[in-house]
């Protein structure tokens, strides 16, 4: 009888192993991977933003280019935009005019503005709502990890380590 109860207590315990396995190799729900990714990219931008020496936020790779602050302000509008758009709103994408933030400190709070709006559009959503569409969150992130990858640039070309790549210089 002990041997029997001690078998059940290991097949219950065989049985919670192999649910946890298979939990960690469940894929994250889409709601989790457009929130996630969301709220990923805009934080590796406000990081930037914050970090970025302010007396090169008119830095750029080219003349033609958009300066550092500019990109900011870039991907500022898409925030904007995700965050009626997201609320069925039929919006255009209007592009912010980064003549309108001058310095860093202005950009700064423009960027965060503009995520916290979003992210306030995202939170009424339900979970459910991604099985429907992914828009405009997926397009949004895209855009603004593209630029991002920019701005990675922008501190290499300036000899700075971007702050995501410091942690593992430790
Ligand atoms: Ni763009």
């Amino acid at each position: 009888m002990k041997a029997v109860r001690a078998m059940g207590a290991l097949a219950v315990f065989a049985g919670l192993a192999l649910l946890s396995a298979l939990a960690q190799n469940a894929p994250r729900s889409t709601s989790d991977s457009v929130r996630g990714h969301f709220a990923s990219i805009n934080r590796r931008v406000l990081d930037m933003a914050k970090d970025f020496p302010a007396d090169k936020y008119d830095y750029s790779l080219k003349p033609e280019m958009r300066s550092f602050g500019a990109v900011i302000v870039h991907i500022a509008s898409g925030n904007v935009y995700a965050a009626k758009a997201g609320r069925g709103e039929n919006v255009n994408w209007d592009e912010l005019d980064p003549k309108n933030y001058k310095t860093k400190e202005e950009v700064i709070t423009l960027l965060e503005r503009s995520i916290s709006d979003a992210n306030a559009t995202l939170e009424t959503l339900p979970d459910s709502s991604f099985a429907k569409s992914v828009e405009p969150w997926l397009s949004v992130t895209e855009h603004s990890a593209e630029h991002y990858g920019l701005l990675v640039a922008y501190y290499r070309a300036n000899g700075l380590v971007p702050p995501a790549s410091r942690s593992t210089k430790r």
